[in-house]
């Protein structure tokens, strides 16, 4: 283990001491290298302090005022470039460095990909380019100049208008880029290459034009359509909702095959990763095309939060993240289906934010710490802050919280903030007190509520007992109590909302906030007609853990009749997490598992509901193993794969019929609008195919034999991809020969098709087969496969180690393929390989037996020679744990 490991510590936050007052950077990009010339208006701002720069390109020139600096004026280390003494007054800081995109596989920095340059600044990519104060809080106003190939460079992008171009010898040409707004570095943007364009004009609520420009290579452009109506919609919607504008002129988006995330939000000029642009019925499934849509809206969104106002430091990340995605959370619930979106949501916080919250990775939504910033890109950051973000709009309603935003722009319009000023502004717009709500930010682990019932008949009272706890975690015991809002409503024995009044207040209401600021507080209800079944944290009202003690029957009744569809659901989940906690007690104990007759019922009854059909899709899903087998102390993971499993044929082969009736409904409903909306992605007809998908899936794990019914109607319903991927995910689990003809004929079909041939490795990566570790290692050889593509990484090494059956396999075998890879790639892109080494969280929590193999591979990752500080912070955790 290499030992010069750099902690980086929020209360360590000194502001900077030189602000950029211009930029001037110029790009002469050559076949081999790429040259970047840097021109800097440098203010002194706390005089006589050395000018420290971050960067680690090759330095090929440095001067200040004109005069080139020798070598014992300054000092070049791996990370730094320190110039001991520097005017006391503004001075010009030029510096040149030479770069080799093509070599550069980290995808950080200037990189090339296909033949194209393409930038990714966010964290710290910009040091990679040149040197600079690469933080943040140093906002500057940046020109760009690129001059290149006409050739090979056709099309030259950078962020802002376009003010000049020409030609220029040896059939090159230039370009020169303005960007009016002042950015920190990380949203610096640079684009070269041979690219499509697909253009469009949006004209915003006080009537500029915008020219919109979507760049593809050109055989994708017929499929980037659906993204700029989605780029459309967002910006409309922002007006709407928000009352936010557009600022600029040109807003581009550029596709890359080749990226470590899913898309950035450089202003005016985004840079996306293909997945989240390019769209067509035939190669996209719906939740593709909602996915698109999510993702255009949320670095559409960072152009007020994130760019106009930016973070402080990346202490301050869930500023931006956690606000922007609550924002495009809220634009996908208003686009359609809001319960639904609301529970997808949820499903994604409990199947990964709370086992990251739970684990060696534990970390407040405003960390207090880190050793490589691109590991705090994380589910607590993005979506637990969203979480808080949305307590907020609980706490003080939409207008409430539409006055805090007009705060937070009226104060802090061109500044780089912290999640402070966000909560003051909320705050102060609304005369409340946040001062606990602090806690959100600072505090780690998911809280646990806990809520008893006493109702008295006599008094008519209902008095509900509410107390916290938050589990300590690895940076933190012994927490304060939060601020809770605990949206609530009552069930009557029949079904019927029942009202009540809160304490000190003369209105009957059907629903309310309870808020929770105490370890324990008693809230007495008054009014109440009968001893109610208690519906609680109605639409998620708070990321918690709730404890009730319901019976089944409560359950059933809630998903029967509460009136807040995210209570309805959430029964079902309870319900289901009862029964495979009691296939797994019974596996446990030998003996055969429950029948689970009552849970069938229910379910059935469900299904048969007047409810949307995306709704009962959802109904259908089963808690995840990660979700399962939460709080157990020596997890088996086979036994929880095993439980689910059953669960799943037990209740699947008792409601069959009322399965396979449903199944022909949607199937017909969908080929009868099919008529009229040929294939196009629609939310209903998205709706009805989630539903038909849900339900192949139930159908054919009850019944095996289903293959050949799946089989029939393959070929003809293979032209929509929801179609063709829902067929294939129902049999992918078969060990049938069939299952293996088709997925080979989906590779055939698509191998030309590098977003498609993502599936295919999912697909094979997913699979339950015995064989999948087998398949999973052939298809590292299949000529669509690299380890240098982050999405095919994602989509084979990813998926399997999230194969809760294979991964954990009893024999370690999961765990050393994945160690392997990880070894491979940490080699060239360590932020891809330290997520994939966060497979290993489990670690300390498995049982005995598989944690001695786990440890095996990790200490083999801990040992590699030169191992990445991104893998190396992430493995020691893990081991510490
Ligand atoms: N801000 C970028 C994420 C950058 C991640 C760097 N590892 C995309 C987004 O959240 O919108
Ligand atoms: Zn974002």
């Amino acid at each position: 283990m290499s030992t010069d490991k750099v902690v980086h510590y929020l209360k360590d936050y000194r502001a900077p001491d030189f602000a950029v007052a211009q930029i001037d950077l110029t790009f002469d990009i050559e076949a081999t290298h790429t040259l970047v010339k840097s021109r800097m208006l440098v203010n002194p701002v706390t005089k006589g302090q050395p000018c420290v720069l971050d960067g680690s390109a090759e330095l090929v020139a440095l001067e200040i005022d004109g005069e080139t600096l020798t070598a014992e004026q300054y000092k070049l280390t791996d990370e730094k470039l320190t110039i001991a003494h520097v005017p006391d007054e503004t001075f010009v800081l030029e510096i040149t460095t030479q770069l080799y995109p093509a070599h550069n596989k980290s995808l950080m920095g200037l990189y090339e990909s296909n033949g194209n340059l393409y930038t990714q600044n966010e964290p710290e990519g910009f040091r990679k380019i040149t040197y600079y104060f690469d933080r943040p809080d140093v906002m500057s106003k940046f020109t760009t100049t690129i001059i290149g190939d006409k050739k090979r460079y056709p099309v030259m992008l950078s962020n802002g208008n376009l003010i000049a171009s020409g030609s220029a010898e040896g059939g090159r040409h230039w370009v020169k880029w303005r960007d009016p707004f002042a950015k920190p570095s990380y949203l610096f943007a640079l684009v070269a290459g041979q690219l499509a364009v697909l253009e469009d004009t949006y004209t915003t609520v006080s009537g500029k034009a915008v020219a919109l420009k979507f760049y593809t290579r050109p055989e994708d452009r017929s499929k980037a359509h659906f993204a700029l109506a989605s780029l459309k919609h967002a910006m409309r919607w922002d007006e709407t909702r928000f009352g936010l504008e557009y600022d600029l002129d040109i807003y581009m988006v550029v596709a890359v095959g080749d990226f470590n995330m899913g898309a950035m939000e450089n202003k005016g000029l985004n840079v996306f990763n293909t997945k989240y642009v390019l769209a067509s019925p035939e190669t996209a499934t719906d939740a593709d095309f909602e996915a698109i849509e999510g993702v255009i809206g949320h670095e559409y969104f960072h152009n007020w939060t994130g760019n106009r106002v930016t973070c402080r430091d990346w202490f301050q990340l869930s500023l931006k993240e956690g606000l922007t995605v609550f924002r495009d959370q809220e634009f996908s619930a208003d686009r359609a289906s809001r319960a639904v979106r609301r529970i997808h949501n949820v499903r994604n916080l409990r199947t990964f934010q709370f086992p990251e919250d739970a684990g060696p990775m534990a970390h407040p939504v405003r960390p207090a710490s880190y050793e490589e910033m691109n590991n705090f890109y994380t589910m607590t950051v993005y979506e637990k802050g969203a979480e808080v973000v949305r307590m907020y709009h609980t706490l003080l309603g939409e207008e409430g919280f539409q006055k805090g935003m007009q705060l937070y722009f009226q104060r802090h319009d061109g500044q780089a903030v912290t999640v402070d000023d966000f909560r003051l502004a909320m705050a102060d717009a609304n005369s409340r007190d946040f001062k606990q709500f602090a806690l959100w930010y600072s505090q780690a682990g998911t809280p646990v509520l806990t809520v008893r019932k006493h109702y008295d008949a006599a008094a008519r009272t209902l008095t509900l007992s509410l107390s916290q706890c938050i589990p300590d975690t690895p940076d933190m015991q012994n927490k304060q109590p939060m601020m809770i809002p605990v949206k609530m409503g009552l069930v009557g024995a029949q079904g019927q909302p029942l009202s009540f009044r809160l304490p000190e207040s003369h209105d009957e209401v059907e629903e309310a906030i309870l808020l929770l600021t105490q370890d324990k507080q008693d809230f007495v209800l008054s009014d109440v007609a009968e001893a109610a079944v208690p519906s609680l944290l109605r639409g998620f009202s708070a990321p918690v853990k709730l404890d009730y003690p319901y019976s089944d029957a409560d359950l059933a009744l809630l998903l029967a009749h509460d009136s807040d569809a995210f209570g309805r659901w959430e029964a079902a989940q309870t319900l289901y997490r009862r029964a495979v906690a009691a296939n797994v007690a019974a596996l446990k104990a030998n003996q055969a598992m429950p029948e689970h007759d009552m849970l069938a019922e229910a379910i059935a009854q469900a299904l048969d509901a007047d409810l949307e059909p995306a709704y009962k899709a959802v109904l259908l899903q089963v808690p995840s193993e990660a979700e399962l087998w939460e709080g157990e102390p020596e997890i088996d993971p086979a036994l929880y794969v095993a439980a689910r499993d059953d669960l799943m044929g037990a209740v699947g082969t008792a409601i069959l019929p009322t399965l396979n009736h449903w199944r022909s409904w949607a199937y017909e409903q969908e080929q009868n609008s099919q008529h009229t909306q040929p294939h196009e992605y629609h939310p209903d007809l998205a709706g009805i195919r989630s539903f038909l998908n849900a339900l192949r899936v139930w159908v054919v794990r009850a019944n095996p034999a289903m293959i050949a019914f799946v089989r029939q109607q393959y070929d003809r319903l293979a032209t929509n991809m929801t179609h063709e991927w829902g067929m294939l995910s129902a049999i992918n689990h078969l060990p049938d020969v069939d299952r293996d003809r088709l997925l080979q004929q989906f590779a055939q079909r698509h191998g030309n098709d590098a977003l498609v041939m993502d599936k295919y490795f999912i697909l094979l990566a997913c699979s339950q087969r015995g064989d999948t570790l087998q398949q999973v290692q052939a298809a590292l050889n299949h000529p669509a496969f690299s380890l240098e593509n982050p999405n095919k990484v994602r989509s084979l090494l990813g998926t399997f180690s999230r194969n809760v059956r294979h991964f954990h396999a009893a024999d370690g075998s999961g765990y050393r393929f994945v160690a392997d890879k990880i070894l491979d790639i940490d080699g060239f892109n360590p932020q891809v390989a330290s997520r994939l080494i966060q497979a290993f969280n489990l670690y300390g929590k498995l049982e005995p037996k598989r944690k001695t193999l786990m440890y095996k591979e990790l200490q083999r990752i801990q040992h590699k020679t030169g191992l990445s500080k991104d893998s190396r912070e992430i493995v020691d955790k893990i081991l510490a744990s």
